[in-house]
């Protein structure tokens, strides 16, 4: 888990499968829009790089983190997608709520993978701090909307392999 020494924007292009005919759905969470928003953006960018269609592209928007298990589970059950990116930031504040948070959204996206209809990638930053999430939205660490995009293809090319 040394994200300090990878670069969320780094990787392998000639591994990546064509995205031509896929067909992806995003959920951002609204809270801390400032690096959700940056993370959509560069999966979208990347989703398009790799060949897929701005149409193929389905966005929707929930208010925090949590709502992220029901946004991407209503992505599965209606928008017709390949994969699921599921995109939000919680940072760490003064009570426990991070951990429960944290906890609870990625349990219900783990819960949602293992249905087994449609992957399910976890674009879910939990940061110590806003640094640690500037890093990683364009920053130093370069961004997890382009790791989120890059696995969310190879999911897809992986159910249909
Ligand atoms: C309430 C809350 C807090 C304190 N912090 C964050 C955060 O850092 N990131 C985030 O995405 N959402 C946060 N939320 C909102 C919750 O995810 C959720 O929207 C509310 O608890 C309502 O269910």
């Amino acid at each position: 888990m040394a994200s300090a020494l990878h670069n969320l924007s780094s990787y392998d292009a000639t591994a990546v499968p064509d995205a031509m005919g896929m067909r992806f759905g995003i959920v951002v969470a609204d809270w801390n829009d400032k690096y959700t928003y940056a993370m959509a953006e560069a999966a979208v960018q990347t989703l398009i790089h790799h060949g897929a269609d701005e149409s193929d592209i389905v966005i929707k928007h929930v208010p925090g983190s949590f709502e992220l298990i029901y946004g991407a589970t209503w992505m599965v059950d209606n928008a017709e997608v390949d994969a699921v990116i599921a995109i939000g930031c919680v940072i760490r504040g003064d009570t426990p709520h991070f951990d429960y948070i944290c906890q609870g959204t990625t349990q219900g996206l783990a819960d949602l993978n293992t249905r087994g209809e449609v992957p399910v990638v976890y674009g879910l930053l939990t940061c110590n701090t806003p640094q640690q999430a500037e890093e990683r939205c364009g920053g130093r660490l370069g961004n997890k909307g382009t790791e989120c995009a890059v696995t969310a293809i190879k999911m897809v090319a992986y159910k249909e392999d």
